[in-house]
């Protein structure tokens, strides 16, 4: 009789903690998805050193000179993609190009993604009276706004493989990769 009431109450003792693991979860899975809707937001962070980061949303890139290719990756079909070449997007963030020299041409530009996925370019490759490479930030393509690879995506038309076509582009940074002496 003892051990049944023991027995009964341990069941309700397991079946609270399996109320309270399920609540758990859920409240988990709550929070989780609160927190990616604020990292996916439609803006695309750009910093750049001694310059305050400038949060640039679809607005403020579509005010910037776009230009237009057509490109295709894999077995799609070509696209009419337009953008702004990452060259000037850093200078809009306050990057001073076209004179880089010396400690400057070891500063590199890593672009990050939404799901974490980065690439690098070396800063005088992006520069116009250097490497000059033709890299787009893009914002539109066959003249629509990006939609689930955007707001934004590079497009680096030259490249053999699109594997540095970062979708969901969500920061730009200018580092700097001297090592000491
Ligand atoms: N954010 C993000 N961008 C990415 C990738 C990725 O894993 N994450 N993969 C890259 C690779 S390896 C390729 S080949 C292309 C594929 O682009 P597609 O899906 O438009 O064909 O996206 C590139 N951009
Ligand atoms: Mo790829």
């Amino acid at each position: 009789m003892e051990r049944d009431s023991l027995a009964c109450r341990t069941g309700t003792k397991k079946k609270e903690s399996a109320m309270r693991q399920g609540l758990a979860s859920i409240l988990f899975v709550m929070l989780a998805s609160l927190a990616w809707a604020a990292s996916a937001s439609d803006v695309v962070r750009v910093s750049v050193p001694g310059q305050p980061a400038w949060q640039a949303d679809r607005q403020a890139v579509a005010a910037l000179p776009h230009t237009e290719v057509t490109a295709k990756a894999h077995d799609e079909p070509p696209a009419t993609w337009r953008g702004v070449s990452l060259a000037e997007v850093l200078k809009r963030a306050g990057l001073p190009l076209e004179k880089l020299r010396g400690r400057a041409l070891a500063q590199y530009v890593r672009v990050t993604a939404a799901d974490h996925y980065q690439v690098v370019f070396g800063l005088g490759e992006l520069d116009p009276t250097l490497g000059n490479a033709n890299v787009l930030l893009v914002d539109e393509r066959d003249g629509k706004p990006l939609s689930e690879d955007g707001p934004f995506r590079l497009l680096v038309p030259a490249d053999a493989r699109p594997a540095r076509w970062v979708r969901n582009v969500t920061t730009i940074e200018v580092l700097d990769g001297a090592a000491s002496p």
